[in-house]
């Protein structure tokens, strides 16, 4: 059967040796006679778009659609082999071929634009559902990379404690003067507490407090009743180290002052804390005492949180255990304050936080408060 073979060179009729009259025609002859070459050409072009449609509707990659752009329109693609022959039609034929040629590479071209652009859409649509993220999905669950400290956990539970009561934290500096850590709380010149062997004196006048109340002697200075404020940090007292002592520890101290706050109000306060703080059936207890701040002054016992009062090891078989001192403000400690005691009346309070702790997590020696040994900050 004789076929057209088309190439860069142009276009050729193959025809069987069985069909070449007396070997007059050559394997492939070069194709001359200019009214077939026109219907080749047409039924070419028409083809070249067809199969062009069709590859290109089925492209799927772009370096598929790459290729189809040489094999088609490329220097040596398949229309340009095409439009080589253009010199071989005759006048009449060759505009009409021309737009025909024309209209196929557009055609192709638009096919090319429409595949590219599809490509482009499948391409987004699959990296769209790749990288799909769920924001709904629940968050990975947070490694456990460590907890408070058993001090900051007590500190924190009192401090809401007290917030839920209406009081305010008042912080201050740990670096004092001896008029707010002495004077101005009613400690006289010659109180033993004063003492270089209790106190750390940097100057005569400067010294780190050994007690937060300098941060409530402040507070009564610039603020005007109705004052309800607790105050937690750390203190520092010349103690040697024990088990039961530190030259650092935490307290938290609380003042009320207001007009006709009285004794009762701080007896009804500090059980409403120690049963928020120990259980609901902690009772507490005022034993007589004195402080040079407070006028009456009571040290406060709570009724044991393990046995209930009955006497155990945690209470030293007494039933109870000691656990702040508070009384009524010395009516000194309000004039230093600038606040008349004729009009106001105050309670404060304070307590050791470390003492606490010890007492609630039954821990028998301070200094594993401090050493920050994981095996045993890990119990709490
Ligand atoms: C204790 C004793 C107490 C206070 C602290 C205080 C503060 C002002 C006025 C009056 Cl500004 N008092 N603080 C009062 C009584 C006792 O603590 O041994 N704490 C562990």
């Amino acid at each position: 059967m004789s076929f057209v073979l088309m190439n860069g060179r142009g276009i050729f009729l193959f025809v069987p040796r069985d069909r070449r009259r007396n070997n007059r025609v050559k394997k492939t002859a070069h194709i001359s006679r200019k009214g077939i070459i026109g219907k080749i050409m047409r039924e070419l072009l028409e083809s070249i778009k067809k199969k062009a449609a069709e590859q290109l509707e089925a492209v799927h990659d772009s370096e598929t659609l790459e290729a189809l752009r040489v094999a088609y329109l490329g220097k040596k693609g398949e229309l340009t082999a095409v439009l080589r022959g253009m010199g071989k039609l005759s006048a009449e034929e060759r505009p009409v071929i021309g737009a025909l040629a024309n209209e196929v590479r557009a055609s192709i071209e638009q096919k090319i634009e429409e595949a590219g652009e599809k490509l482009k859409g499948e391409l987004m649509k699959q990296k769209l559902a790749r990288e799909r993220l769920d924001v709904t999905m629940p968050g990975n669950a947070v490694r456990p990379v460590g907890r408070r400290h058993p001090l900051a956990q007590i500190e924190l539970e009192m401090c809401d404690i007290f917030r839920s009561m209406g009081f305010d934290i008042a912080e201050g500096p740990e670096v004092e003067t001896d008029y707010y850590n002495f004077t101005a709380l009613n400690t006289p010149e010659n109180h033993p507490a004063r003492d270089v062997q209790d106190t750390f004196y940097i100057t005569d006048k400067i010294l780190l407090r050994s007690q937060t109340s300098c941060v409530q002697a402040r507070t009564m200075e610039t603020c005007r009743p109705p004052i309800r404020i607790v105050s937690p940090g750390r203190v520092y007292r010349s103690d040697a180290v024990d088990a039961t002592h530190s030259p650092m520890f935490h307290q938290l101290e609380g003042l009320v002052v207001d007009k006709g706050i009285t004794m009762g109000d701080l007896k009804g306060m500090l059980e409403l804390f120690a049963r928020t703080m120990f259980g609901s059936d902690t009772r507490i207890r005022f034993r007589p005492h004195h402080f040079p701040f407070t006028e009456p002054s009571a040290e406060v016992d709570i009724s044991c949180f393990v046995c209930g009062g009955k006497g155990c090891r945690v209470c030293k078989g007494e039933g109870w255990i000691e656990i702040l001192g508070a009384g009524m403000v010395h009516p000194n400690v309000l004039r230093y304050g600038n606040i008349d005691p004729d009009v106001y009346t105050g309670f404060a309070f304070g307590m050791g936080i470390e003492r606490v702790a010890m007492r609630k997590y039954n821990i028998d020696d301070m200094r594993l408060l401090y050493e920050n040994d994981v095996r045993f900050l890990s119990q709490f």
